[in-house]
């Protein structure tokens, strides 16, 4: 669940290729193992790796997955990639499978023998110029919208990208009679490289839950930092926040504000907000205790100086005595390793967040509560918890005096 994808294939294209397309499109990170030798692929099968005995095989949220559609069919579900509903559904299966026989053409052609390559890639100019490509430029020409389905980015674009790269490396200027096709094409690669751009000034505050889940879900994000009033004046100014603040999030098209509603999107789009309305339900009330007891560790630089000792006992008993205990007795109650649904979600990302910030004012913070230490080991141990937890990585390092005379300055009128 909470590990990268691991693809395992050869070091080359093949049929590994349109799954790493959609991956990268989902902006979800991954690791791969390169199978060198006979005795690699021999232990796989030996080890029950691979259910037919073939690669590609994508190891992901516990599942050993082989099939190549299969394995895009459950990636491309997972990322919302796969339209809003059956009908549309149906439409991306329809252009995909098309575009899969078309890749399939190119994926075979360097095995032609030599006599044959000629006329191979005679028929693949043929097929993409009078088959393929036409369908696509009359579906965009006819609905006048930039994606190929329902108005929004999917597998259908992705994999109609990756075609028309794949053709035009054989045939440079297959383009030129699809007009249309030039376009849609410079979007998705705008969107493909588009990963999700984070507008805050260069601290934690309001942004830092947005990083910690962004990064747990393995997606990389760019930052845009305020570095000054003028900076923020602008945003406003363009029209860019609804409620003339930050934190902001340019993500699929859009300019999200409202840590809440950035966050929520975030969980639901990376499966991090349980699997139905229960616990969802139990994560909201997790989470908003969460946010309470963040916002009164994130406030305490802010204040005056004599209020601030008042506010620190406050703050640590509510800690120690209020939200901590209730924590542990959830992990206590059920006895499993995450918060709720026996799986990563964000309450275990956010509550992590917070024990450490807590432990930044009070390092034996957790004395008392074995089962959050232990959640805490376990979690910090996740793949990409422990990348963002590392040194250099995008997560922000204790607010300073500086970053709060910053902060002020920028959003203080
Ligand atoms: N409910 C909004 C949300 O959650 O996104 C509140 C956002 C908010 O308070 N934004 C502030 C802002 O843009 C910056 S975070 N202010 C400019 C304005 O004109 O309103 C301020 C903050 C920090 C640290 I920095 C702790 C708490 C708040």
């Amino acid at each position: 669940m909470s590990g990268k994808p691991r693809l395992t294939y050869l070091n080359g294209r093949g049929r590994m290729e349109s799954i790493r397309w959609l991956l990268g499109a989902a902006g979800v990170e991954f690791e791969e193992v390169y199978l060198e030798t006979k005795e690699q692929y021999e232990k796989l099968i030996k080890d029950g790796f691979l259910l037919f005995q073939q690669v590609p095989l994508v190891e992901i949220d516990g599942m050993k997955m082989v099939q190549t559609r299969a394995i895009m069919s459950y990636i491309a579900g997972k990322y919302n990639l796969y339209g809003k509903d059956l009908k549309e559904r149906a439409l991306i299966d329809m252009y995909v499978e098309g575009l899969s026989d078309l890749m399939q053409m190119i994926l075979m052609f360097p095995f032609s023998p030599p006599d044959a390559k000629e006329k191979n890639l005679e028929s693949i100019k043929e097929r993409a110029t009078n088959r393929y490509f036409p369908v696509f430029e009359k579906v965009l020409k006819q609905h006048g919208q930039d994606f190929l389905v329902g108005n929004k980015f999917s597998w259908a674009d992705v994999q109609l990208m990756e075609a028309i790269l794949a053709v035009e490396e054989k045939v440079p200027d297959v383009l030129s009679g699809f007009p249309q096709l030039q376009i849609p094409g410079n979007q998705a690669r705008g969107n493909m490289s588009g990963k999700p751009k984070l507008h805050y000034f260069n601290g934690r505050g309001r942004m830092e839950p947005i990083r910690w889940l962004l990064a747990a879900a393995g997606v990389e994000f760019e930052e845009s930092y305020l570095e000054k009033k003028e900076d923020l004046t602008k945003l406003q100014n363009d029209g860019s926040l609804l409620f003339q603040q930050v934190p902001m999030v340019e993500i699929d098209g859009m300019k999200l504000v409202q840590t809440r509603a950035i966050v929520n999107y975030i969980s639901t789009k990376y499966n991090h907000y349980g699997k139905d309305m229960k616990e969802r339900a139990l994560i909201d009330m997790y989470v908003e205790g969460m946010f309470d007891l963040n916002e009164l560790l994130m406030k305490y630089g802010y204040l005056p100086a004599d209020q601030k000792e008042e506010y620190f006992s406050n703050m640590m008993d509510k800690a120690e005595n209020r939200y901590f205990p209730a924590f542990e007795k959830v992990l206590k109650e059920h006895g499993k390793d995450f918060l709720v649904g026996n799986q990563l979600s964000r309450a275990d990302v956010q509550l992590l967040e917070v024990i450490l910030m807590a432990e930044e004012y009070k390092p034996d913070i957790l004395a008392k509560f074995p089962l959050l230490q232990s959640f805490k080991a376990r979690l910090s141990n996740i793949p990409t918890i422990k990348k963002f937890l590392q040194p250099g990585s995008q997560r922000k390092p204790r607010t300073t005096e500086e970053d709060i005379a910053r902060a002020i300055k920028i959003f203080r009128s």
